[in-house]
């Protein structure tokens, strides 16, 4: 198959009957045949997705598996032990502005990494209420491809990569999940999104202008705004302690940090069928006795 065709598969596998119909269909009966155990609040954050791309909330209002100071301590603790690696980031954030290595930003747990069932940090994002909200964002059981602690260093060079505007790709819907661990003011880099410009949105069509960075669409604000009023701009500052969910497929960008330092967790959520790359390895000799039907499913058990 020729690199035009392929192109053209994987966009006709993201249209909405034969992503949900055909490559999905299980997940999706799957999801159907279950008892729907949302709270209220995950109702009402589905909800704000579905109409905007993009809600947030106190993590103390979420049913996860241990409390956020808890967190907080381990990704303190995981600071701590790579202060190494974060002194030189952040000596060497504005002389190496090379495209395609975001160097502003560190991946705390590595780039890929192995599920580790004791690790907080995987039992976190398998908490119910992150995988509520995913499968009933998605109507199916999705899968978790990541999770990560970023540590993204203040610079003064030139917006690039994920700081400029952009959406990504992985799939029909991408659900990516924030989680400030540090206070996030404008000066740290927030998370940012254009409300409803996701495919489920009422601006799903959008089509600002873009310059071509080594193969990818990146938008400026200047470009951005010129189809899009900043006024509308979602800019999310927030203390530690703040969730952001997020439809990635809508336009977005975030960790221009200048002033302050930016500390967060991330994981992101597809359907099953998404070519996303697996950044997460489930070993296999893993004890599934204590999983639930939704955990599996994340991790690719199913
Ligand atoms: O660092 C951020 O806030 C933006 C991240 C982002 O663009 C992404 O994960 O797709």
């Amino acid at each position: 198959m020729t690199y035009k065709m392929r192109r053209l598969v994987r966009k006709a596998k993201k249209t909405g009957l034969a992503w949900r119909f055909g490559t999905n269909l299980v997940p999706t009966v799957r999801f159907l045949m279950r008892k729907n155990g949302q709270t209220g609040l995950e109702t009402e954050i589905v909800r704000k997705l579905d109409a905007d791309g993009i809600a947030s909330v106190s993590v103390h209002d979420l049913d996860t598996f241990c409390r956020y100071d808890r967190l907080e301590r381990y990704a303190n603790e995981l600071l701590t032990s790579r202060n190494v690696e974060v002194s030189r980031l952040k000596e060497k954030v504005n002389e190496d502005p090379s495209i395609g290595q975001k160097s502003f930003n560190l991946e705390m747990l590595g780039s890929e990494l192995s599920y580790d069932a004791e690790d907080i940090f995987a039992r976190f994002a398998l908490s119910p209420s992150f995988l509520n909200i995913a499968n009933s964002y998605f109507r199916m059981l999705t899968r978790l491809r990541y999770y990560n602690i970023w540590y993204t260093a203040a610079s003064s060079v030139q917006a690039r990569e994920s700081q400029l505007w952009h959406f990504d790709r992985e799939d029909r819907h991408i659900l990516k999940v924030f989680l400030y661990l540090n206070d996030v003011d404008n000066g740290s880099g927030p998370f940012t999104y254009a409300p409803a410009t996701h495919k489920k949105g009422q601006f799903g069509s959008i089509a600002p202008a873009y310059f071509d960075e080594n193969g990818v669409r990146r938008t400026t604000d200047e470009q951005m705004a010129a189809v899009y009023p900043v006024s509308k701009w979602n800019i999310s500052t927030g203390k530690a302690g703040t969730v952001i969910f997020a439809d990635t497929s809508g336009f977005h960008k975030g960790g221009e940090a200048r002033t302050n330092d930016r500390l967060m967790f991330t994981c992101m959520y597809t359907s099953p069928a998404s070519e996303s790359k697996q950044l997460l390895h489930v070993p296999r000799d893993l004890n599934i006795a204590q999983l639930t039907t939704a955990q599996l499913w994340a991790l690719g058990l199913r």
